[in-house]
């Protein structure tokens, strides 16, 4: 067929059916546009969806390699579905919505690792489409080299995408589409004008590279964080070379203070509940603080406020325990909604740090995909009182000035009669992405704790600095 004819064709369609628009827009991306590219109501026309997907077909796709076509939700669906068709190559399908179960895919279809999945987009702008479905793909260990577009904005997306090695075919290019339109009298002059004039000034902006949070070492990471207890948990983890969190669960105060003193050089962080001590004295607190002193550690209080903000504020710096006095950070949970953080940014002063509960180690919690998923929302509006979350999996949040803390670790797998879970190690730093490692009863209840916490600390750091070093095979 003669493609220019058919090209000119289908602009004229899109045109006539309103697909392209010419006023005032603001994109996905949040640029503002004279024009505006609406290809959702092609379902009603089936003559401009057969006539997109013959030219896809032998304009962009005919010489091409694949094994599957996957549309980006949700416009470029039925023209995937029609190549599919017209190739016999398979679809995949990715799922746009925030999955609810863990067990939900992201991609539905049947495919081997290692297959080539070939993109289906109507249009870019700054190529962030695209790029959130060749991700997902990739995950599930497809590769992903092409993506065939019906209309390339000439904003900056082809530029993004080839660097991130995606190659681009486009049907038209904006400058094309316009010229089509101007020859055939559908816009004025100045309307393809100020269109052309438009395309020139505005970029759509580049998607930041995401940087893998867990490849970063400590130090880079100090110098990111707006929380004054990340930044100086970072700092002792890089400068004493270690990333173990004693978990110190003892009732009695001089044997925490005893253990204290035989493992304090060997950790960053050690792990209180200060409500199961049966001795309190704030002369206890007293003493604790000088072993943070003299060892260079931080002092977590593992309270998980879990109250209304006003409760919570009056738990965190009143009664017997006075923990914001002390405690240079806390966790939370983020149940009882955004209240608990703004009762503590009102009441902490801007020395402590929270870690917010995202995730638990133990077997049967109630936490849901979408609870941590609305924790982590949550916690990026308080940039300066967040120190990290208490989570499981490297998934769970992707800022890099943020402290992963993980619990139930030792070094076998196994769980306790309570329904602790432990992983090992290697699993939760290297897989997982943990970056401060709490250890309780593994060193705790060792027959030498303080033999057992140079362990610990020994075989965490050899996993951070294979991790940070990248050579994971
Ligand atoms: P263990 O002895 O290593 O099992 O102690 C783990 C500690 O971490 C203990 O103090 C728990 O209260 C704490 N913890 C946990 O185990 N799992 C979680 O998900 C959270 C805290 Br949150």
């Amino acid at each position: 067929m003669d493609i220019s004819h058919k090209l000119e064709e289908l602009a004229l369609s899109l045109y006539r059916i309103d697909a392209v628009k010419f006023g005032d827009f603001v994109t996905k991306s949040g640029i503002k546009t004279p024009v505006y590219f609406d290809l959702r109501v092609i379902v009603s026309y089936p003559e401009v969806m057969e006539l997109i997907s013959l030219l896809l077909y032998d304009h962009a796709i005919k010489e091409s390699k694949f094994d599957h076509v996957c549309g980006v939700p949700y416009t470029a669906l039925p023209i995937a579905t029609l190549l599919s068709v017209k190739t016999k190559k398979s679809m995949l399908m990715r799922r746009k919505e925030t999955k609810s179960y863990g067990t939900k895919k992201a991609i539905e279809g049947h495919y081997k690792q290692g297959e080539i999945c070939l993109i289906i987009e109507d249009v870019i702008t700054s190529g962030s489409s695209v790029m959130e479905t060749v991700a997902d793909l990739k995950k599930e260990g497809l590769k992903v080299e092409e993506a065939v577009i019906i209309l390339d904005r000439e904003q900056g997306g082809r530029q993004n995408l080839e660097s991130n090695n995606v190659h681009i075919k486009s049907l038209f290019t904006m400058t094309e589409l316009i010229n089509i339109l101007l020859k055939n009298n559908k816009i004025s002059k100045q309307t393809g004008a100020d269109v052309i004039n438009y395309l020139k000034n505005v970029q759509a902006p580049v998607p930041v590279a995401e940087v893998d949070r867990t490849l970063l070492p400590y130090e880079k990471r100090a110098e990111l964080t707006s929380n004054s207890i990340a930044k100086r948990l970072f700092t002792i983890m890089a400068t004493k070379k270690t990333n173990l969190c004693l978990s110190v669960d003892l009732t009695s105060s001089t044997k925490i203070l005893d253990l204290v003193q035989k493992v304090g050089e060997h950790v960053c962080l050690v792990k209180t509940h200060i409500d199961i001590v049966e001795d309190y004295t704030d002369n206890f607190i007293v003493q604790l603080k000088e072993l943070a002193q003299k060892f260079n550690f931080l002092v977590l209080e593992d309270r998980k406020y879990a109250d209304i903000g006003h409760t919570v504020s009056l738990q965190y710096s009143k009664g017997l325990y006075n923990v914001a006095d002390w405690a240079d950070c806390v966790t939370v949970h983020s149940l009882p909604g955004e209240g608990i953080l703004k009762a503590l940014n009102d009441s902490a002063h801007s020395s402590r740090g929270v870690f917010l509960l995202a995730e638990m180690s133990s077997e049967g919690n109630l936490i849901t995909p979408d609870y941590t998923e609305a924790t982590v929302k949550m916690a990026a509006k308080y940039p300066e009182l967040i120190t990290g979350f208490v989570c499981q999996k490297k998934s769970t949040f992707k800022d890099p000035s943020l402290i992963q803390l993980t619990p139930g670790v030792q070094l076998e797998s196994s769980k306790d009669e309570l329904g602790q879970v432990y992983n090992t190690p290697e699993k939760v730093i290297l897989e997982n992405g943990a970056d401060v490692i709490v250890v309780g009863r593994g060193i705790v209840s060792a027959k030498n704790p303080e033999a057992q916490a140079v362990v610990y600390k020994d075989t965490l750091w050899k996993c951070y600095t294979k991790r940070v070093s990248g050579k994971l095979e």
